[in-house]
């Protein structure tokens, strides 16, 4: 199938597995059009099968604000036309579900029926889409994508109880792919990092508020008074200052490294113990299962659908969003004994491997191919 992908390119969760269903979709025969203003950041290798469509919106001085749908819409419909592709796939509602549409509509004048699937992914529902700004447009989008799924069961209810949705939620998880970590490196380059004797704890993230990054700092603070350990923060965004400072003021500047946006997170979780993910309001948790997949025992916040990734007691311990003594408390059961520490890490591994990309694959292209049989039927 000849399949457009529209996604935001950056460090985000939705980025990450638009970019990695695109590169796996390819993998199974299918042929994918990245359509976006940047090459997304995990897509290093075009080919014949993988191609990418930059959207470029050219600034004029009378706009405030320059037209990014227009030129969305404008790009999926040449792109759509020029390469005969049957199926469009959006990822984010805000604002892709509402391009799409208008495409599918400007083809539809033409005679080209182009079915639209979009992936809600969290901040699209809970936090942006949810605001009264933006709600009549997101619901709208919604209702009228010919397939919409969430990313989990925990997304599809906040948003089928936000927002008035007259369309079947199709819940499909995120995923991993496990042939990209079987190589395991060998020589992970611990030693680069951290001495024998300490545990590395690890956090992932774009540094928004919804984060809790100051929670990370302070979970991490107190592992360190009871054993010795490091904290690797690894992403940017506008956080990132105030932990800086916090770790200073707290006087574990020289225990905490702030790595910067990375390409190399496999590398990174390689040789981590320990995720921390205390966040505000998570809608999967795609990088705790990111670290899971690598061995890493998770301490999160029970919200959203992290319980559906992370399992309490097995692969780490979840808490209320908050409640960083009980985070660290929970921490220190598994990072003080090597053989309890050895057990979550094998379970988290074990558990990650539900979401392999094997299983989820199927899920897309089973509604795929119900969405472009019923191509017709949503238009008017
Ligand atoms: O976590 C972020 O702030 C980035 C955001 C995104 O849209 O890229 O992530 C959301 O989508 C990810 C992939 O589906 C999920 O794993 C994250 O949980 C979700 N983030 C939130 O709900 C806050």
């Amino acid at each position: 199938m000849k399949i457009a992908i529209v996604c935001y390119p950056t460090f985000g969760g939705s980025g990450v597995v638009a970019t990695e269903l695109g590169i796996a979709l390819a993998n199974r025969g299918h042929e994918v059009h990245f359509v976006t203003y940047k090459q997304p950041v995990r897509l290093e290798l075009l080919s014949n099968r993988i191609h990418f469509h930059e959207v470029h919106v050219p600034e004029y001085p009378l706009f405030h604000y320059q037209p990014y749908e227009l030129a969305l819409s404008s790009k999926l419909v040449d792109t759509i036309k020029l390469f005969g592709i049957e199926l469009l796939h959006v990822h984010y509602a805000i604002p892709h579900a509402y391009a799409g549409f208008m495409a599918k509509k400007i083809l539809e004048q033409e005679g080209i029926y182009i079915p639209m699937i979009t992936t809600l992914h969290g901040t699209d529902i809970t936090l942006v889409g949810n605001h009264p700004v933006y709600k009549p447009a997101v619901t709208f989008s919604i209702n009228s994508s010919d397939v919409v799924t969430s990313v989990s069961d925990n997304l599809k209810k906040n948003t089928l109880e936000l927002f008035d949705i007259r369309k079947e939620i199709e819940v499909i998880p995120n995923f991993i792919d496990k042939t990209k970590y079987s190589t395991s490196f060998t020589d992970c380059q611990r030693s680069l990092m951290a001495t024998d004797e300490e545990r590395i704890v690890t956090h992932i993230s774009n540094f928004r508020k919804v984060k809790r990054i100051p929670d990370v700092i302070q979970i991490f603070y107190r592992i360190q008074q009871e054993i010795p350990a490091k904290l690797i923060m690894v992403g940017e965004g506008p956080e990132k200052e105030k932990a800086e400072l916090l770790s200073e003021q707290l006087g574990i500047a020289d225990r905490v490294v702030f790595l910067g946006n990375s390409n190399e997170i496999d590398r990174i979780l390689c040789f981590s113990d320990l995720f921390l993910l205390p966040s505000e309001s998570e809608s999967f948790g795609l990088a705790a299962l990111e670290a899971m997949i690598n061995k890493v025992a998770v301490i999160s916040s029970n919200t959203g659908g992290i319980p559906e990734v992370n399992r309490h007691g097995i692969t780490g311990f979840l808490s209320d969003i908050g409640n960083i003594d009980e985070m660290a408390k929970n921490a220190l059961k598994i990072l003080r004994n090597d053989s309890v520490l050895e057990e979550f890490k094998e379970n988290a591994a074990e558990v990650a491997l539900e979401f392999d990309i094997l299983n989820v694959l199927p899920l897309y292209e089973a509604v795929y191919e119900k969405a472009y049989r019923a191509r017709y039927k949503n238009s008017y």
